[in-house]
């Protein structure tokens, strides 16, 4: 049998460069956890003045961008805590990582002289100030470009049309539309650049000390790649910007070596120089595979900034809802995805304003109070929502409108029927009750759009990951209203731990070759690995779960009447 293992005594490092932080996991040979850092951007770099690690900018409604700099410093930063401790870097066989979606660097002309003669005896963040063409890069979060959105859907033949090109309608934050923005808005900007990276790929090029090529995973979240084909599309790249293709480079699969570690990164932190990059990837993809998804049955939910609800399938069906990328660790499968802008930040709102700030108040709160809530529903919009998906024509109002917080009563609701509810509108519910409307709202939706995306329902399984995957109080609820085991890995941070794993399957595709499917290097092992799943939640009961089903569709018809009205206003 063909030998697969790892070689004895070497590690596999995978960073994960996200909207509030910067993450490092390490792995050994075993895939067992050997190491780890994190560095803050609010508290580790609060020269850069950021909230939540972005800016909100107040004079253009809807623009939040990240200062590039700060996640050129952040890997400083981390590769020096790192030295500091002693961790020997040397041992490192293969880096690989996960940027938040959809972001975007703008490299200067000229930049990738700087890139590729980098003084190691000085930081990174030190040589890079000239390297970019403007110095704020769009982020997920960004909903200014609604109109860059329908310009695009409309020159390829409609929403639909783009969604079955490239796996998603345009939606706001996606790369594609903030291209078009930039390239109509600030034209300068596009002449003068020379590259186009993803946050994924851009960290990549750090450090091979050279433009690294787009990733096919996360360059699905662009509306610029043919989604079958996995190939920049010329009717989406017409469509976008002129002159795109050449500023965008190559794809290539999240399996190939993106390069060598370069020099600099040698001499300043004795990194092997047979240290092989291999292609960076979207954190959401990276989590898929940190979580070892590899059953169509099962679904993942990842709670971090944003909340987001995926599984695979061989055969995708992109729609107006939802997003489909190629599977990071399979050549042949995609991923399926939801994704709600109101995750943890919107959860920490609450939790300040009605639990005292404190994550103990609010699982105090949703353990005293009873599943369905008494017929309290909410919607809790802290920032502009991806779902429930927004009408064309209603869309630029909606956006100034649909934030704020909207709680209704079900007067006499039980969970055996909809007939004669007496439902009303009110302004606020007592603090316990706000807790509970936050968290079931917030699952109810999830399972009410995944079951009408397609996705298993009841999912055989649910695996939860992210910052807020820790609170236990808060899997209980994932548990009884899906009504599946949910289970957790070793660390909350599925994406850096994907990327270490993707860093090894990486390492091995290169050595033998050829692509090697990721089971066969953990094969019978992935038990005894940091990438095991533990049960962290058991299935709620049936009886709860279908009137969880019942309160669900009232809540889909207040949602719809909320969007009509809203859209009105
Ligand atoms: P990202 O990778 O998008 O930067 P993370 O996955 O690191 O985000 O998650 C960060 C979030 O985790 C924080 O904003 C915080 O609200 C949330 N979080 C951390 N601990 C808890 C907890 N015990 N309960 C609920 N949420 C938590
Ligand atoms: C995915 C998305 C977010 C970012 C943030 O489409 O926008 O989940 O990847 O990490």
């Amino acid at each position: 049998m063909e030998d697969f293992s790892l070689p004895h005594d070497s590690f596999f490092l995978g960073l994960d460069s996200s909207t509030q932080s910067l993450k490092a996991t390490v792995l050994d040979s075993n895939l067992n956890i050997v190491g780890s850092e994190l560095v803050r951007f609010d508290s580790d770099l609060p020269h850069y003045k950021t909230k939540d690690g972005v800016y909100r900018d107040p004079s253009i409604n809807g623009r939040i961008v990240s200062p590039t700099l700060m996640w050129v410093e952040a890997l400083d930063l981390i590769l020096s805590k790192f030295s500091d401790s002693n961790f020997d870097l040397r041992k490192i066989a293969a880096v690989s990582g996960s940027g938040q979606q959809h972001g975007s660097v703008y490299w200067k002309n000229g930049s990738s002289s700087i890139l590729s003669s980098l003084d190691p005896k000085k930081r990174l963040v030190d040589q890079l100030g000239d390297a970019f063409s403007t110095k704020e890069s769009p982020i997920w979060m960004d909903s200014s470009t609604t109109e860059q959105c329908r310009e695009i859907e409309k020159a390829v033949g409609g929403a639909l049309e783009l969604s079955q090109l490239t796996g998603s309608r345009a939606h706001e934050r996606y790369t594609g539309p903030q291209i078009r923005k930039i390239f109509e808005t600030q034209p300068e900007v596009y002449q003068n650049t020379e590259r186009i990276s993803l946050v994924s790929s851009f960290v990549a090029s750090l450090l091979i000390g050279a433009h690294a090529c787009i990733d096919e995973t996360d360059g699905a979240g662009m509306n610029l790649m043919d989604i079958k084909k996995r190939v920049w599309s010329d009717r989406a790249l017409e469509a976008t910007a002129p002159g795109l293709e050449q500023k965008l480079g190559k794809l290539a699969p999240a399996h190939a070596v993106a390069g060598n570690i370069s020099p600099y990164f040698v001499e300043r932190f004795s990194f092997n120089k047979d240290c092989l990059i291999i292609q960076w990837s979207g954190d959401n993809p990276n989590s898929l595979a940190g979580l070892t998804l590899n059953t169509p049955g099962d679904l993942a939910i990842s709670l971090g900034t944003s909340d987001t609800v995926f599984g695979i399938t061989d055969d995708p069906q992109p729609r107006l809802e939802g997003h489909v990328f190629p599977n990071p660790v399979d050549t042949k499968g995609y991923m399926v995805m939801l994704v709600y802008k109101n995750g943890s930040l919107t959860r920490e709102d609450v939790r300040n304003r009605y639990a005292e700030k404190s994550w103990e108040t609010f699982n105090a709160f949703l353990q005293q109070t009873q599943p369905l809530n008494g017929g309290k529903l909410g919607f809790y919009y802290k920032e502009h929502e991806i779902l429930p998906p927004l009408p064309d024509l209603i869309c630029m109002y909606l956006l100034t409108c649909v934030v704020g917080f909207h709680r209704y009563i079900l007067e006499n609701f039980n969970g055996d029927t909809l007939e004669g509810l007496d439902e009303r509108e009110v302004e606020e519910f007592d603090p316990p009750s706000e807790v509970r409307a936050l968290i079931e709202g917030q699952f109810l939706s999830m399972r009410g759009h995944a079951e009408r995306f397609g996705m298993p329902s009841p999912p055989k399984r649910i695996i939860a990951t992210g910052g807020a995957s820790a609170n236990q109080s808060i899997l209980n609820s994932i548990a009884s209203i899906f009504g599946s085991d949910v289970y957790t890995v070793e660390r909350p941070d599925s994406a850096s731990l994907g990327a270490a794993l993707r860093a090894a399957h990486g390492w091995l595709c290169n050595q033998k070759g050829t692509f090697v499917p990721i089971s066969d290097m953990y094969k019978d092992k992935l038990g005894k690995t940091s990438l095991s799943c533990k049960l962290a939640a058991t299935a709620g009961d049936a009886q709860l779960v279908s009137k969880y089903g019942l309160f669900l569709k009232k809540r889909i018809e207040i949602e719809n009447r909320l969007v009509q009205r809203l859209g009105r206003c």
